[in-house]
């Protein structure tokens, strides 16, 4: 018999992005739709929306990188542009009337557990309180700028890609590109064909694995998948089920990771016949060791007239260029910083307090860490969606985040119907997940010798070490053993009955 809901509980989640999009989605649909959505951002999309630089594309087949609840047949590319992306997630956001629910312009500075509840505080003062807390923050939000000795001297203009200034004419002009990662190798090949000049200082060589990514989706498919929405589903299960093999590859030693490592090598060696060029793009750790970087132009870009490769460190920035360890000054009338991101801030800096006033900087002291990438000790009815351990590079974001959803739902239930008031994970149940993490990522190519992003500042790596198939077992009915699971309120006379 169906257990009747007395309460409906009250929801805020922190972030538009693809975590917060798939939260807000799938709580609806099991309807819980007493929630708002507090983003920071003028606009929903998270990455999609703060990053705009030249030539930014999702290096992932669009195909796969779109929720389960919202296939599109018609992308225009296989590989997807970001303002394509960013569409895409405005279109879902009117689809399933998530507008009414938001609250743009709102970030969120302090969110207080009170002992039954959260308290959350936006930058403007206005107080808001919830019965859940979701922190759909994301990974990569926070731009990394180094600090360069004589930047401030700098006369020409600077530009993170993680906040490109729309304004900024590149065209014509002399310009650096600082760092090598995705971002990197993206807008070097977007800005060389306009510019007098493009210099690329690098610190570490990435190999660069080719792929086409300007390749158009056939209309016939869009047409194809638009008629059958089973086809449709079809297809996002295979792809999903071959995306699987890329977990494979970065999880196992197997001569599958071995033949795709052939691959980026083999990239490198068909493009750049150039010894001294090579050499110096040749990284000196296994290729997928570092997130793999996949491109049809970088090579070429990097070759051309107008471009240079510069791997000597960077040792002053002048009033009108940088200046490197050989002595050298490269005359640059634009900097672009492609350096990345403080990756494990996530809902940091946030004053984010628990329990008895425990706050996210001491309950991460020793770094971010979560039970099954959603649950934090201390940190009662507060759930994170793409939280630490999410599977950045290996498994789909949007299948990962709908399955935190549908698993957070499961307690929402139990609250809906009065069977508990407060879920917290205990520490030892985070221990042991966090355990078995460490032990999984030892074969892992992750591990195998690179210095990435994925690393901590305690030297964890801070992904997902295990398959799709373990992901959803753990993520499907929680174990009631590894919460504190509180319900001393007297549900029918505090809540009034509701109809969801
Ligand atoms: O950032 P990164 P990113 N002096 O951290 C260099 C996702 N993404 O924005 O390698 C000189 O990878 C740094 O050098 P080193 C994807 O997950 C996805 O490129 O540390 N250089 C490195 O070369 C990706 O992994 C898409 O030695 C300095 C670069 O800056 C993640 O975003 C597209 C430096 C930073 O590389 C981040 O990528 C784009 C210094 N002081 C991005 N400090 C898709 O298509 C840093 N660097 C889905």
């Amino acid at each position: 018999m169906a257990i009747r809901p007395v309460r409906a509980p009250k929801i805020i989640i922190i972030g538009a992005g693809v975590a917060g999009i798939s939260a807000a989605v799938t709580f609806k649909k099991a309807g819980f739709d007493d929630f708002v959505i507090l983003e920071k951002g003028s606009d929903v999309g998270g990455v999609w929306f703060w990053n705009r630089y030249p030539g930014l594309t999702c290096d992932v087949p669009s195909q796969l990188y779109q929720f389960g609840f919202a296939p599109k047949p018609d992308w225009s590319r296989v590989w997807a542009t970001g303002p394509e992306i960013q569409r895409y997630h405005a279109e879902v956001v009117d689809k399933f009337g998530l507008r009414e629910h938001l609250r743009l312009n709102s970030e969120v500075t302090d969110a207080v557990f009170d002992g039954r509840g959260w308290v959350v505080t936006l930058a403007d003062g206005t107080e808001s309180t919830a019965d859940f807390v979701i922190a759909a923050t994301g990974v990569l939000h926070h731009p990394f700028t180094p600090k360069i000795p004589g930047l401030d001297t700098f006369t020409g203009d600077t530009v993170h890609t993680a906040r490109w200034d729309d304004s900024l004419d590149t065209v014509g002009k002399r310009i650096a590109v600082i760092g090598s990662g995705s971002t990197g190798v993206q807008v070097v090949s977007a800005l060389q064909p306009g510019a007098s000049k493009l210099t690329q200082f690098t610190r570490t060589p990435q190999w660069v694995l080719w792929a086409p990514m300007g390749l158009t989706q056939s209309k016939l498919v869009a047409k194809l998948l638009a008629a059958s929405p089973t086809v449709h589903d079809r297809v996002y299960a295979v792809s999903l089920w071959a995306s699987g093999i890329l977990a494979d590859v970065a999880l196992r030693p197997t001569w599958r990771r071995r033949t795709m490592q052939q691959l980026a090598r083999w990239s490198l060696r068909a493009q750049v016949r150039d010894e001294g060029l090579r050499e110096a793009l040749t990284p000196d750790y296994e290729p997928l060791c570092k997130r793999q970087v996949i491109s049809g132009t970088y090579y070429r870009a990097i070759q051309a007239d107008n471009a240079e490769l510069v791997t000597d460190k960077i040792t002053e920035v002048t009033p009108n260029g940088i200046r490197t360890a050989d002595g050298r000054e490269h005359p640059v009338d634009v900097i672009v910083f492609a350096t990345g991101f403080h990756p494990h801030n996530y809902m940091r800096p946030m004053n984010l307090r628990g329990r008895d006033g425990l706050h996210i900087d001491e309950a991460w002291a020793k770094g971010p860490r979560a039970y099954r990438m959603t649950a934090i000790p201390g940190f009662p009815n507060l759930f994170t969606v793409l939280g630490p351990n999410s599977p950045t590079g290996s498994i789909s974001l949007q299948y990962s985040a709908e399955l935190t959803a549908r698993y957070i739902t499961r307690w929402l239930h139990r609250f809906a119907t009065g069977e508990l008031d407060t879920v917290e994970v205990t520490e030892a149940a985070t221990a042991r997940f966090n355990d078995a993490v460490a032990q999984a990522m030892g074969p892992t190519v992750w591990n195998t010798g690179c210095n990435s992003w994925y690393f901590t500042d305690q030297n964890t790596i801070d992904l997902w070490p295990f398959d799709r198939k373990t992901m959803t077992t753990m993520l499907t009915e929680p174990d009631d053993r590894d919460f504190l699971i509180d319900a001393t309120a007297d549900t029918s006379a505090v809540f009034a009955p509701t109809t969801i």
